[in-house]
């Protein structure tokens, strides 16, 4: 590992590891394309007007692959490591594909607000098993360090993911402020990942390629991490989760696999 790997963690909110699943792509693959043959309840089509944009989550106690390769690869390693963390316990999985000719953006976001997860040590795993040039995400430097939380939207129409009146921070626009946002991005490999805190905010933009762009992301947190109620139901709900303020997340549910 890179010295400093945990620093430029820190400093910027995201970190871009090359290789590091390189083997684990062709059971990634099979993984993805067995969830896109048979996705579960919470498969999402997110409304495209052209191409399409599927994403689905929580998959990863019938899909083997993937539990191979949350099992037995060293990513629980790598993600204690980054975030500073004893411990890694793992949160979920999710799936995100945007078939070449898809213009739908990916909003700008933050994962946490979606989530029913209190604490810094956190990580969220990107990893392509497509070339990604110009389609992969987006970040916004050092936006895990904003005081405040972006407002959560739904993916398909952009409206308020909860109801009511809250604090939020408005959408960011930081194509159009150049100057003063500093926006992180790389062309990758099937099997680099880019790693990054549940409050950097981040986004995509369409998939003008003829090339798939198939990804999977798998959150985990660290020894900070408590359950925090949100206005509403999160994403994902986890129904019937019986956690309370302050708990640490259930390890039947979310187990700690590393050490
Ligand atoms: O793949 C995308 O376009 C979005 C992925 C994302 O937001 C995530 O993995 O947290």
């Amino acid at each position: 590992m890179e010295n400093g790997f945990s620093q430029t963690f820190e400093d910027n909110g995201v970190i871009l590891l090359k290789g590091v699943f390189k083997k684990w792509v062709p059971k990634i693959v099979t993984g993805i394309e067995k969830n896109l043959s048979s996705p579960s309840k919470y498969a999402s089509e997110n409304n495209v007007d052209s191409g399409r944009f599927f994403d689905d989550y929580c998959n990863w106690n019938v899909i083997s692959e993937f539990q191979d390769f949350i099992l037995n690869s060293n990513a629980a390693k790598i993600a204690a490591e980054v975030m500073n963390s004893k411990t890694a316990q793992f949160f979920h999985d999710h799936v995100l594909v945007k078939e070449g000719g898809t213009s739908k953006e990916t909003p700008w976001h933050q994962d946490a607000p979606y989530y029913f997860v209190n604490g810094k040590k956190t990580v969220s795993m990107w990893i392509p098993v497509d070339p990604i040039v110009n389609t992969g995400l987006r970040f916004i430097a050092g936006s895990h360090k904003w005081e405040k939380m972006v407002r959560p939207v739904s993916w398909a129409d952009n409206s308020n993911f909860y109801k009511g009146e809250h604090d939020w921070l408005p959408l960011p626009e930081p194509d159009s402020d150049p100057e003063n946002i500093k926006i992180l991005e790389w062309s990758m490999e099937p099997g680099d990942a880019v790693l990054f805190n549940f409050r950097t905010v981040h986004g995509a933009r369409g998939n003008e390629t003829h090339m798939r762009r198939r990804a999977l992301s798998l959150r985990w947190v660290g020894d900070d991490v408590t359950y925090i109620d949100r206005p509403g139901q999160t994403s994902p709900p986890f129904p019937n989760h019986n956690m309370e303020n302050g708990q640490i997340l259930r390890t039947d549910w979310f187990p700690i696999l590393y050490p």
